[in-house]
């Protein structure tokens, strides 16, 4: 386990880099913790993984408000800038920008808007993806765009990919995204490999930096992106799966076994728990702020 970041570059610095960056998923406060110890300088707040951790569908089902909420614990428990997955914007134009407005007023550092409809429903679910009108949506972009301070990163989502409608919809709507304001754009792909976000970003050309989601081509190694010129690559979806796998796994040997004797070395320790959530920093502010009797 890794010490904390000292100081931490912004998400808008990360995002225009040279640099191939790595946003790791977060959907809590102790998730995001995890992920800035083990060296991510900036965090994915994921709407499956936060609404999976809720026990809700990735389809709008957890309220903006309680998404805003989350965030909060996130951006609380780390140093680190976090990219929030707004889905659609929870409706028009003025529930996107009200939605950006909170984030950014809970210390948020960004906000991706993908082009379709409320509810959404997850990228990967059936194969009903409605597109939302192309100028529609760029009245989202700018609406955010116009409530939110310079700082503050719109990342716009293109699920043209994802809906079926081909590369030339996907670039159209590009520039028609990077027309709105947007600062990035995000091409999504539910291929098992790369080649179509691989044609997008060398067809785009980087008018905006691109960010990728390779939750599907997972085998494609980080090289080829930072060949292609990708900005970010975000692991959308990994530290909540992994805690799936785990919990599943202890629960079924626990209820099993009638007993915790076997699992207790393959379960974190108690004080690695106590240091990611910083006690012992509550022990020297006692030291520091209780009476001394
Ligand atoms: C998320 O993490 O919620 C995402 C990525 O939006 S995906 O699940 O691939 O749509
Ligand atoms: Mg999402």
């Amino acid at each position: 386990v890794l010490p904390v970041t000292e100081s931490s570059t912004t998400l808008r610095e990360l995002i225009l880099s040279d640099d191939l960056t790595f946003l790791m998923e977060a959907h809590d406060g102790l998730s995001a913790a995890i992920a800035e110890r083990a060296g991510f300088r900036g965090l994915w707040a994921s709407g499956l993984s936060i609404a999976s951790a809720l026990g809700y569908r990735d389809a709008n089902e957890a309220s903006w408000t309680q998404v805003v909420d989350v965030v909060e614990h996130i951006v609380d428990a780390t140093n680190i800038p976090v990219l929030v997955d707004g889905d659609s914007g929870f409706g028009n134009f003025n529930n996107a920008r009200l939605v950006a407005r909170k984030l950014e007023q809970r210390g948020a550092s960004g906000v991706c808007l993908e082009d379709k409809g409320f509810p959404k429903m997850n990228s990967f679910v059936g194969d009903r993806h409605l597109l939302a009108d192309v100028d529609e949506f760029c009245g989202r972009l700018k609406a955010v765009k116009d409530t939110t301070g310079p700082d503050f990163v719109v990342v716009a989502r293109i699920e043209a990919l994802i809906a079926g409608h081909g590369l030339d919809e996907a670039l159209c709507r590009a520039d028609a995204y990077a027309e709105a304001g947007a600062d990035a754009i995000l091409i999504h792909s539910r291929e098992a490999v790369a080649d179509e976000i691989l044609t997008f970003a060398k067809e785009w050309n980087n008018k905006l930096p691109v960010v990728i989601i390779p939750t599907k081509y997972y085998k494609t190694p980080a090289s080829v992106y930072r060949d292609a010129g990708i900005s970010a690559v975000i692991w959308a979806n990994h530290s909540m799966r992994a805690a799936i796998a785990g919990m599943r796994d202890i629960c079924v040997r626990i209820w099993s076994e009638e007993s915790i004797a076997g699992i207790e070395d393959q379960v974190a320790g108690l004080d690695e728990l106590f240091g990611l959530i910083g006690y012992d920093e509550l022990a020297q502010a006692e030291g520091r702020y209780l009476p001394k009797h």
